[in-house]
């Protein structure tokens, strides 16, 4: 399940705005009701993404799991993965963010209903050209 309504950035690790191939800047991405987001044409080199969720979202925790394709990469306080090293070619498809939405608590039942998690599948690419 993904979350629209999502921004995705991609810095470089020091927060600055990045150029693709060509030398456009990379344009921050609002997902869509995939969650699914590429950014394509990079430069090879190292990135950060940063996630900004919509109203009423949370982060889930990082890293739980071994499958780096679905783990998420967000850091719950600042949104942001860790620095990310592209190679030439390479297509990383393991960058993402977990967020859920929290559900009020049941007035009288004292339950607590369990959150959805969502994903924001990640998908980024380096490539020397652009395909015709
Ligand atoms: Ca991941």
């Amino acid at each position: 399940m993904g979350i629209s309504g999502a921004t995705v950035t991609l810095t470089d690790c020091n927060g600055n705005p990045v150029t693709d191939s060509d030398g456009n800047p990379v344009a921050p991405i609002t997902t869509a009701s995939t969650g699914a987001y590429l950014f394509i044409n990079l430069k090879p080199g190292q990135y950060t993404v940063t996630f900004t969720l919509p109203d009423g979202y949370r982060f889930t925790q990082p890293y739980q799991g071994s499958d780096t394709a679905k783990d998420s990469n967000a850091n719950p306080a600042t949104g942001k993965s860790e620095c990310v090293i592209l190679a030439a070619g390479e297509n990383n498809r393991t960058i993402d963010a977990g967020a859920y939405k929290p559900l009020p608590w049941e007035t009288g039942s004292g339950m607590m209903p369990t959150p959805t998690a969502s994903r924001i599948p990640a998908s980024w690419a380096s490539r020397a050209r652009r395909s015709p």
